[in-house]
């Protein structure tokens, strides 16, 4: 799979891919990543790549000219991209459908906004998905791009371990992760769990289940309405709803 991502900071780009899955990933030729300063795409003595804003207001506005040339080069230099995707505080927040779904597609590129935001005729001239990766203030998009690059990356073939997608369809069924403990069974006066270290492996399962449920239940009860419970969960969660309702 190919990402090209286009920035005014491409070391930022390229330190946050320089460790883990997703470089071993591009070392062994699963992932192609190039990255562009969108600096190199103006063409005036100044590099300029923002201007003030229409209408007044603080704070600058991205030109949309460097922005197309940068896609201009990166269709004639790396194939037409199957998608755009604009990193924006207005975009779609971002979700592991999202990820799943763009993992499919053999070339995604990505741009990262800067600034107060992007002229708004990019969106006309370009065919553009526009994903926000939460509700709080970065700088700019460079961060929310390595983070679609590392999420949508795991997910292409080859790139992680069986050990490790096997925990990817834990969050898949719906809940959040159960409790992990390691090594020294007593760490500061505090023991691992005893059903964990009971060597009762069915026992061990039913414990797991059972706190990931809790804990789902206790810090995202909002995702047990789309979670795959089955009989001994619905019965757990009617409890647990019981006692939280005294
Ligand atoms: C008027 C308020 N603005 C500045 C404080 C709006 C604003 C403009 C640009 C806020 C943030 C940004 C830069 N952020 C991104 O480019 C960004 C982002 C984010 O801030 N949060 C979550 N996801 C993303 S994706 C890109």
């Amino acid at each position: 799979m190919k990402f090209d991502i286009v920035t005014i900071f491409p070391r930022m780009i390229r330190g946050g891919l320089e460790e883990g899955v997703v470089a071993r990933a591009a070392d062994r030729g699963l992932l192609d990543v190039a990255v562009h300063d969108l600096r190199d795409f103006t063409t005036d003595r100044h590099r300029t790549v923002d201007d003030m804003p229409y209408g007044g207001g603080p704070g600058m506005v991205m030109k949309p000219e460097p922005l197309v040339r940068a896609l201009a080069s990166i269709r004639d230099s790396r194939g037409v991209p199957s998608t755009v995707v604009v990193l924006s505080p207005q975009g779609k927040p971002f979700t592991q459908a999202d990820a799943v779904r763009l993992s499919a597609l053999p070339h995604v590129a990505l741009l990262c906004g800067r600034y107060e935001g992007i002229d708004e005729r990019l969106r006309e001239l370009v065919d553009v998905e526009e994903i926000s990766i939460g509700d709080y203030v970065l700088s700019g998009g460079e961060l929310a791009a390595l983070v679609v690059i590392d999420a949508v990356g795991r997910l292409v073939p080859g790139v992680v371990g069986d050990a490790e997608s096997v925990v990817a369809e834990s969050f898949s069924r719906g809940l959040l992760d159960y409790p992990h403990y390691t090594r020294p069974a007593v760490f500061e006066g505090l023991a691992v769990p005893d059903v964990l270290v009971s060597g009762h492996h069915a026992e061990v399962q039913r414990w797991r289940k059972r706190q990931a449920l809790v804990r789902t239940f206790e810090r995202r009860p909002e995702l047990l309405a789309g979670a795959a419970l089955d009989d001994e969960e619905r019965q757990w969660l009617e409890d647990l709803q019981k006692t939280h309702r005294g």
